[in-house]
């Protein structure tokens, strides 16, 4: 694992002791499961046993544990997350529960997820230069992890202008605000990650003097310095 993931990792996010074997009561029946993970390849493939019950399953990339989590103190369950660190430390987890009857899936978690134990868990991931937060609930009825989109991500990170370039009122880039001027000191804000190309992504930008505008990173990423890029 990449250095930078590993600290990333460790600051922003709980760090887990992955396994392949424990004993837990999953169900809050009284009586401890013996939960092991058996038959990983390297082609993603798992075969998970809870006491006589069995979940086949793929993650994409090799699984190299588990671990037990508790979603929700409130409720009787402690949940199961299977573990892949992905091609290039996308960690990846798939969040599943038991009933006592069967295995269940709740969702998947990517990358680096933070289990509040009260049914919200935050996931960090992994901008190219700055930190997206997303929220999960669990619905207690259907026991899935329901993701609560933001519509703009919290960015706040500063820069410096090196060659000066426009702030737009909106998203569309029509009616520019300023030109922001070369040598100034930035706050980039927030994120609309929408587009599926991280150049189309809109950032809304703090000038020096104070004014707010929008900026598409294809547009501005070339023209700012002291961005901590990182893959
Ligand atoms: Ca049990
Ligand atoms: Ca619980």
């Amino acid at each position: 694992m990449e250095i930078l993931s590993i600290l990333l990792m460790f600051l922003f996010a709980q760090n887990f002791q992955f396994v392949r074997q424990a004993e837990a009561d999953l169900n809050g029946d009284g009586t401890s499961e013996s939960i092991t993970l058996t038959s990983t390849d390297e082609l993603g493939n798992f075969t998970l046993k809870v006491g006589n019950f069995e979940l086949k399953g793929n993650l994409g990339d090799t699984v190299d544990g588990f671990v037990i989590v508790d979603v929700d103190s409130s409720d009787p369950y402690r949940e199961i997350g299977i573990h892949t660190p992905g091609p290039s430390d996308d960690d990846v987890f798939l969040m599943l529960w038991f009933n006592g009857r069967e295995i269940r899936t709740m969702g998947i978690l990517s990358r680096w997820p933070s289990f509040q134990g009260n049914g919200i868990v935050y996931v960090d991931d992994w901008m190219g230069f700055w930190i997206k937060r997303e929220k999960y609930v669990l619905n207690k009825n259907s026991r899935l992890l329901d993701r609560v989109p933001q519509e703009l991500y919290y960015v706040g990170v500063e820069a410096t202008v090196k060659k000066s370039f426009p702030i737009y009122r909106s998203r569309n880039g029509l009616q520019s605000i300023a030109n922001l001027r070369e040598g100034s000191k930035i706050l980039i804000f927030a994120c609309d990650p929408q587009d599926t190309n991280y150049l189309n992504h809109w950032y809304l930008v703090k000038s020096e003097s104070g004014l707010l505008g929008w900026a598409k990173l294809g547009n501005f990423m070339e023209k700012v310095q002291g961005l901590p890029w990182a893959d």
